[in-house]
């Protein structure tokens, strides 16, 4: 695998969920892959769940891990070209990359949507760039419109706790004081679509995801509507990415926040989010701390699907290694 950005790039979906499932028995098994290779993890925004998870996944395959944090003690970075650099960015994305790629094997990028330009962000400017300028395997550990490390981690969450052969998963917006990205419901839906679930988006009107990864997905404008009988309920706040209104806020409607009202009328179901969460705002203490909640095991599963992409990055680089033939 050289890079990892969406669903698509882990081929067989159910076999990268059988191979995360017999990682996650034997996770100490392949720590001769990473020997003397070294994964650089480069963030331009805050991080807890990816920087600790990535960093684990990258120790238990044996390699030797870095991280760089952008906006605290490196030079701040101009990424586009073209621009005369006269004013607080001392030092140019495209010079930054290939030094930082001499560094290293494998590259993870965090690197948020703006919100300010759809176009800069849709394209994944920033992450693209890694792509083409380091001439490493780059993978996302959050970029503009997507956050598949997260939703693969999310779906095998659901296939350990599911009940049934083809569960009700209903993703549902929750309200937030400040904008936020669409990346992690954009990676979300990407997955449920292509899993075998019955998937359900729920938001109010004005919060239509991008096309590309709704792809006809049914979307039901009422909460309640769509809690009924679901098996998980994945809460997330998205700003709206519709033109005129792209990155703004839209509602702060806390009849949205998810709380025993609405879990009453599913079928018993299981509680996700990515973390980090607002209490009552996008869900209540009571419901958060339930049994039904799998936020934690949710999130201790980053570093399975963390471990799972890594080690096929250094099978693509080392073909020969897990044979004891390598570098
Ligand atoms: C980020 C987001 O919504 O994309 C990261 C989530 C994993 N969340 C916040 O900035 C609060
Ligand atoms: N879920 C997630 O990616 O969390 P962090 O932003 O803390 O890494």
């Amino acid at each position: 695998m050289k890079t990892y950005t969406n669903v698509k790039d882990l081929g067989n979906l159910q076999e990268a969920v059988k191979e995360a499932i017999e990682i996650k028995k034997n996770r100490f098994g392949y720590k001769h892959i990473g020997e003397n290779k070294t994964l650089l993890m480069v963030f331009f925004n805050s991080s807890l769940r990816t920087r600790l998870s990535t960093q684990k996944a990258g120790m238990n395959l044996g390699m030797n891990t870095m991280v760089l944090d952008i906006n605290s003690g490196a030079w701040k970075l101009e990424t586009e070209r073209g621009v005369i650099m006269d004013g607080d960015k001392p030092e140019h994305i495209l010079e930054a990359i290939p030094v930082m790629a001499s560094y290293c094997d494998i590259i993870g990028v965090r690197a948020f949507a703006n919100l300010e330009d759809k176009s800069f962000d849709y394209q994944e400017t920033i992450i693209n760039q890694f792509i083409k300028h380091s001439g490493k395997p780059v993978f996302s550990m959050e970029a503009a419109t997507g956050h598949p490390l997260q939703a693969f981690a999310d779906l095998i969450t659901i296939e350990e706790y599911k009940k049934t052969a083809r569960p009700k998963v209903v993703l549902t917006w929750a309200p937030h004081p400040k904008a936020l990205p669409q990346a992690v419901p954009n990676s979300f839906a990407d997955f449920m679509n292509e899993a075998d679930v019955d998937f359900v988006i729920t938001h109010p009107k004005g919060y239509e995801l991008a096309e590309e990864f709704v792809r006809g997905a049914h979307v039901e404008y009422d909460q309640m509507k769509a809690f009924e009988s679901a098996d998980f309920i994945y809460a997330k706040n998205w700003s709206a990415y519709q033109d005129p209104n792209y990155g703004k806020i839209l509602s702060t409607d806390r009849s949205w926040t998810v709380s025993e009202r609405q879990m009453a009328v599913t079928n018993n179901a299981h509680f996700m989010h990515c973390l980090p969460v607002r209490r009552n705002m996008i869900v209540t203490d009571e419901v958060i701390e339930s049994p039904q909640s799998i936020v934690i095991p949710e999130a201790a599963n980053r570093e399975i699907s963390a471990q799972v992409v890594i080690k096929r990055m250094l099978e693509t680089i080392s073909p020969t290694i897990s044979n004891g033939e390598g570098e």
